[in-house]
């Protein structure tokens, strides 16, 4: 198998990690976001939603990193996927609820406007209401976050044990880093954040994007 990513993409990211805490056997590629490679054409005949990241399995091609995830999953039997329907359910639901809500008003709404010029409004009240919109949402989804999804004392986002769910949320709250979120006021967040960020994978995983927010640092952002 081979993965199509970038070490600097948010979305590579989870599957990257999964990928090496699982020993999938599988070539990484790097498609130069930086340079524009995914916009020409021999990425984009293989990809037409010119995008990282995307697994090739054989002549078995699949994109969007949460599809990947779990495709992987089954494919490597891991109990980070668990097969018990109603315990699979939990694990879907979950990273649909990353996906289509915090995601969208975290990193789309509060993140990418203040940090990649491609994503800035075209004006500074349009720039302004962006991110003050998304910031008054994104608190409501941390909220939600810390009290029912990691409330009553779980390790993890769908119990006790490490589920592809995890890796896909930890890529998508880190990037806050690059603004410098603090999730002090949300200890269940945090205290997961922290598990997360521990695991032995995470240092080199989350090597490039971690670079990034160095350079950054002293650029003013509005952040939760
Ligand atoms: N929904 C897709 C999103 C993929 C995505 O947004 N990839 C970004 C990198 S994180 C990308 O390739 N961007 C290139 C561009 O927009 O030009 C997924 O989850 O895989």
């Amino acid at each position: 198998m081979k993965l199509y990513m970038h070490p600097a993409s948010t979305t590579s990211r989870p599957v990257v990690q999964f990928i090496t805490d699982s020993n999938i056997a599988c070539d990484m590629q790097v498609v130069d976001l930086f340079s524009g490679e995914h916009m020409k054409p021999a990425y984009a005949a293989l990809n037409p939603n010119k995008m990282v990241p995307m697994l090739e399995d054989g002549d078995f091609r699949l994109t969007e990193s949460s599809a990947i995830l779990k495709y992987l999953a089954d494919k490597s039997n891991s109990p980070a996927y668990p097969k018990d329907l109603k315990q699979r359910a939990r694990v879907n639901e979950v990273m649909d609820w990353l996906n289509s809500h915090i995601y969208r008003d975290y990193g789309y709404g509060l993140i990418y406007p203040q940090v990649f010029p491609g994503h800035k409004r075209r004006s500074d009240e349009a720039q302004t209401a962006t991110v003050a919109w998304a910031k008054d949402k994104c608190k409501d989804w941390l909220q939600l976050l810390n009290d029912n999804i990691l409330g009553h004392g779980k390790a993890y986002l769908c119990g006790d044990q490490i589920t592809i769910a995890d890796y896909f949320g930890y890529a998508i709250l880190q990037v806050g880093e690059l603004i410098r979120c603090d999730f002090s006021p949300y200890p269940n967040v945090k205290r997961w954040m922290d598990t997360m960020s521990k695991l032995p994978s995470t240092a080199k995983v989350y090597e490039a994007i971690r670079g990034f927010a160095e350079q950054v640092k002293a650029q003013p952002f509005v952040a939760v």
